[in-house]
């Protein structure tokens, strides 16, 4: 296994906003971690009893019951090898590299399981919009999966450079109804680059993503990712990380109620819903 990005890949992400950083699980840990995940898909969203741990919510998104999307946001709070994946020594390493922040915490993490055959779409957009209880937009993500994810499977498209564009989420809604099978993520509207920018037809890359390899990418970035027609199941995990940057705003989204600092304060004593993964450029076990 590597042990650190080289400068030409954390390169390549300023310049792409995402990379596919390559294998950093063992076959061993990959079905470890798969058989953990099925055990919780199993126990369905009302499968927790109050007093065991259990992750902070289990949904189906999109509102399609025939396409589902689940997602499990913490799982890590419900499984302890789970647990020893977000503070994983390579993936926290990356992340300090990308970021160049010397402190890092999980803002959340998140399953991405699209069901064989059935997995729905999960629409074109950027992840910072989404989390307005923080500022800034600076996090980057770690995306594991645990089944081959590619074209047929649904796996994510990306925009090269849309993570320099700053916040375009309504552009990205307007996309939405045109995106639904694979080959119609390959192309968007046009759009202009905000000051003063030339108009262009953005190009989404697909980016398939192997079992027991880490994919990044920049809050920022453009992504979406479109239905599982195939006979395999697309199972995943997102890790969000936050930098020592990130201050709590008030605002509302599902894990502010677990937030213990005031408006304004930084988020490094938010509670332990938030672990800090890297203290003063070390990784935390
Ligand atoms: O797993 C997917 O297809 C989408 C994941 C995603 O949007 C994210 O990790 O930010």
């Amino acid at each position: 296994m590597q042990q650190r990005l080289s400068a030409q890949a954390v390169d390549q992400f300023k310049r792409d906003g995402f990379l596919n950083a390559g294998p950093v699980l063992s076959m061993a840990e990959v079905d470890e971690l798969s058989s953990e995940l099925d055990r919780i898909i199993a126990r369905g969203s009302d499968g927790f009893r109050e007093d065991e741990p259990r992750p902070v919510s289990y949904v189906s998104i999109g509102g399609d019951t025939d396409r589902p999307v689940w997602q499990i946001v913490n799982i890590w709070m419900a499984s302890p090898a789970f647990e020893r994946l977000i503070h994983h020594p390579f993936v926290v390493t990356a992340i300090r590299d990308l970021t160049g922040s010397q402190n890092l915490q999980v803002w959340h993490d998140q399953v991405q399981y699209k069901p064989a055959a059935s997995g729905g779409t999960t629409a074109w957009h950027q992840d910072a919009p989404y989390w307005p209880a923080i500022e800034p937009m600076t996090e980057v993500s770690a995306w594991i999966p645990f089944d081959d994810a590619d074209v047929e499977n649904g796996c994510m498209w990306m925009v090269p450079g849309s993570h320099l564009w700053g916040n375009q989420i309504d552009f990205l809604h307007r996309q939405r109804d045109q995106h639904k099978e694979g080959r119609d993520f390959a192309t968007m509207d046009e759009f202009t680059i905000p000051d003063g920018g030339k108009t262009i037809s953005p190009r989404p890359v697909a980016c398939p993503v192997r079992r027991g390899e880490v994919h990044f990418h920049h809050a920022l970035t453009w992504h979406g990712s479109p239905h599982n027609h195939s006979p395999r199941p697309r199972r995943a995990l997102a890790i969000h990380y936050m930098t020592s940057e990130a201050v709590f705003t008030g605002r509302n989204h599902l894990m502010s109620k677990y937030i213990k600092v005031a408006v304004g304060e930084s988020m490094i004593n938010a509670g332990a819903e938030f672990p800090l993964v890297l203290k003063e450029g070390a990784v935390v076990a």
